[in-house]
């Protein structure tokens, strides 16, 4: 049978030179790079969600992340928010921060293919307390208007210094996610959806007693994705 391969959702946000970026992937099995934020010369898109300025019915606001210079992974540029530009978001269900947000939008730059794509990121916490949340990765198919939270895996917020890259796999099993949030509770999307539609992602705070305050920090992050091949 003859078969030819299409590559989906194909983006174009390379920061580092493509050898590096490459190196990256390598040790995952066909894995490609598909996200590199090096953030060593900007804040590459990244926001702060405010869920509605704290007015009923205000709408989304959003605010830029504030971007650093140098102080990040061996005092490279990175970002930081914090509980000034963050708001508990109430129509989530449980209630979360979307901490720090993007929307593959803002870098003109089509969905993705998360379905068992590869991350790691550097986080860090500065007086950050958390109140008892946990965070977590999660996605978003703004299209579908669905939301599920990466539950199975909290990552590990290194306190007060950059710890080490921490690595998880998104794997494509919804026992292993939370669907927190359905524009339409009727017609909510599946993981796979989601994951394989994904126009916006983030880092997330959940489960605090009141609202987490500090400053979150972020550095290195690099989403690898699985090759979808396709039969014509
Ligand atoms: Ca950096």
């Amino acid at each position: 049978m003859l078969c030819r391969y299409l590559w989906t959702h194909r983006p174009v946000r390379y920061t580092a030179p493509l050898w590096l970026v490459a190196s990256l992937c390598s040790a995952a099995a066909g894995a490609e790079p598909g996200v590199t934020n090096s953030f060593n010369s900007g804040a590459e898109g990244w926001q702060v969600y405010d869920y509605n300025g704290g007015i009923a019915g205000g709408g989304n606001v959003f605010f830029p992340v504030a971007w650093e210079r140098s102080g990040g992974v061996d005092n490279s540029g990175f970002i930081w928010a914090d509980d000034s530009k963050w708001r508990i978001d109430t129509p989530e269900n449980p209630h979360s921060i979307l901490a720090l947000i993007i929307y593959q939008s803002w870098v003109k730059a089509g969905a993705l293919d998360l379905r068992d794509a590869e991350l790691s990121v550097c986080l860090r916490g500065d007086k950050l307390d958390l109140k008892g949340a946990k965070c977590y990765f999660w996605v978003l198919d703004n299209q579908k208007g669905t939301r599920w939270h990466y539950t199975a895996q909290p990552l590990t917020i290194s306190e007060d210094r950059w710890g080490e890259k921490q690595k998880l796999v998104l794997k494509n099993d919804e026992s292993l996610w939370h669907r927190s949030w359905s524009r339409n509770p009727q017609n909510s999307a599946s993981l796979d959806e989601v994951l394989g539609d994904c126009d916006s992602y983030g880092f997330s705070f959940v489960g605090f007693s009141d609202e987490v305050t500090g400053k979150f920090s972020m550095d290195e992050l690099t989403i690898c994705v699985q090759p979808r091949p396709k039969d014509l």
